[in-house]
């Protein structure tokens, strides 16, 4: 077995979470919500956070609904919140909302997938 990651504390989640805007802690995990402009979007969308996350051999927890994909992460192994949860949450957080700006490309005219609020 490797060696346990150590966890973070819930006042260090939370200070750590300030770089992830939109990310919150609930639950022992680390969520964020993310709103699409509908199903054929949202299974795109699951398809590339569990693309990262198996490229990472870290997997979130995922609920999957019409129009929202919800994106928990923990550490099952340590018991808490480690830095895999903080780097995955960033990598996830890029490839969701990346779009291109400032060179050829244009970006999807469509609604396609933006930031939700908790709940
Ligand atoms: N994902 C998460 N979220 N927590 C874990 O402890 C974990 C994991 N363990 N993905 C990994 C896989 C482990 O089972 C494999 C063997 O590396």
């Amino acid at each position: 077995m490797p060696d346990k990651e150590p966890t973070y504390s819930a006042s260090q989640i939370a200070e750590r979470l300030r770089d992830l805007p939109g990310w919150y802690y609930e639950d022992g995990c680390i969520a964020r919500v993310y709103k699409t402009d509908g199903w054929p979007t949202t299974l795109m969308l699951v398809q590339a956070v569990g693309y990262v996350a198996e490229a990472a051999d870290h997997h979130p927890d995922l609920a999957v609904a019409w129009g929202r994909l919800v994106v928990k992460l923990s550490t099952h192994s340590a018991g808490g919140i480690t830095n895999k949860d903080f780097e995955l949450a960033r990598r996830i957080e890029d490839v969701a909302l990346w779009r291109p700006s400032g060179g050829a490309l244009t970006g999807t005219p469509n609604e396609f997938v933006r930031g939700g609020s908790p709940r």
